[in-house]
């Protein structure tokens, strides 16, 4: 039976999530925001860090397919809201907060990828990667888990800071993910609540893919829009075309900047489409036909903005060729270094828990040793 099937007798119909520019309450851009348009070279770089996301991501699947890793949650269609977001981060005093597939948003911070995908191998969960020094704290799988701990972290900027948010250029801004999915979950409520009240600095970025594994948008978002819900709260909201690069850098930055200058939290809605199984675990085959997903994925947000550089003259057939040979040659030494990664010791899993352990854990501790290494 499909996750959700018993209610679908009762919900009304609704029309299907459309990809939109418009519906924009956000205040005036700060001074100060980087809201200028974005340069040639800016934009032949978010090219290659979209192709490069996009092979390593098809590539993650294949992997797993040999047995090289376990498991993947793939991100096919959604290159532009993940490149395009994470390319407005100041990684010397910002924080990322991701769900499962925001794999594209870590690559394009700087994360070192072996370390990312060891999740997906299994070796550690959370990532190998230092969440202090790269920005991005550990890969969340706990639904809308990710949005509360963004907003802790937020609330401490303000603490820190003291009367004066515009010191030092403004406050360091927590960017969180989550998804339409994740939008029905209590938490998002609360943090959102939360976060307004308080004027905690967070972008809050949900990714509207058109499914919640099986269950599709309009089948749980009351309302048929997520960022209509931030007029609720009080806090402005942009809901744009997710699959437009530009759209999203430009309004993730915008939101920045509102957030730094302490004018409190933003949302972002960016309307996008999950093009591929929800995980390697996944059959879509079972809850949606090969012409739904066309009709609903739209044009390749990748195709897109190859199409735009093209008619923009600002790259070639040469450039795309070069950017293909780079994504594979970084997928190969990736590969290479996921497979070359050893187990962790078990012990980690208790000693890295709390700063200070407690007992509970200790006792679980105890015991996991005598299970497992019969001491
Ligand atoms: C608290 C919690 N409940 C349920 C799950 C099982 N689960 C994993 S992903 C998922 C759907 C999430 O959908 P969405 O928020 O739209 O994100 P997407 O997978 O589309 O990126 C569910 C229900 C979970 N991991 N955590
Ligand atoms: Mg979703």
């Amino acid at each position: 039976m499909q996750y959700g099937q018993p209610f679908l007798g009762c919900l009304p119909t609704f029309p299907p999530v459309t990809k939109v520019t418009g519906m924009d309450t956000l205040l005036p851009v700060a001074s100060g925001g980087a809201a200028g348009p974005l340069t040639a070279d800016e934009l032949r770089e978010l090219y290659s860090l979209m192709v490069a996301v996009r092979h390593l991501d098809t590539s993650a699947i294949a992997w797993q397919r040999q047995g090289i890793i376990p498991g993947y949650a793939p991100e096919l269609g959604q290159e532009a809201a993940q490149v395009g977001s994470g390319y407005a981060v100041d990684t010397t005093r910002d924080f990322v907060f991701p769900t499962y597939r925001e794999m594209g948003v870590a690559r394009t911070m700087g994360v070192d990828m072996v370390a990312y995908m060891s999740t997906h191998k299994a070796t550690w969960h959370g990532g190998l990667y230092n969440p202090l020094e790269s920005r991005l704290a550990p890969i969340q799988a706990v639904v809308a888990g990710s949005v509360l701990h963004a907003v802790g972290w937020a609330h401490g900027q303000t603490l820190a800071a003291g009367s004066d948010a515009t010191t030092d250029g403004g406050l360091g801004v927590a960017l969180t993910y989550f998804g339409d999915g994740a939008s029905s979950q209590g938490d998002v409520h609360e943090a959102m609540n939360f976060a307004a009240v308080m004027k905690a600095p967070v972008v809050f970025f949900v990714q509207n893919n058109g499914w919640a594994i099986s269950v599709p948008t309009e089948r749980q978002v009351a309302g048929g829009s997520v960022a209509a819900r931030a007029a609720g709260y009080g806090m402005p909201a942009l809901q744009i075309d997710g699959d437009d690069v530009v759209a999203v850098v430009e309004a993730t930055r915008r939101a920045f900047a509102h957030a730094r200058a302490g004018n409190g939290p933003v949302l972002i809605e960016a309307m996008t489409y999950r093009r591929g199984p929800h995980s390697t675990a996944d059959d879509p085959g079972r809850y949606r036909s090969l012409d739904e997903e066309r009709d609903g994925a739209g044009a390749d947000p990748l195709e897109r903005l190859r199409q735009r550089l093209l008619a923009d003259g600002i790259a070639d057939e040469a450039f795309f060729a070069e950017a293909l040979a780079a994504a594979k040659a970084e997928e190969e030494q990736i590969r290479t270094g996921i497979q070359a990664l050893g187990s962790r010791p078990g012990t980690e899993m208790f000693d890295l828990v709390f700063q200070e352990t407690t007992p509970a854990l200790q006792a679980q501790a105890a015991n996991w040793r005598e299970e497992s290494e019969h001491v």
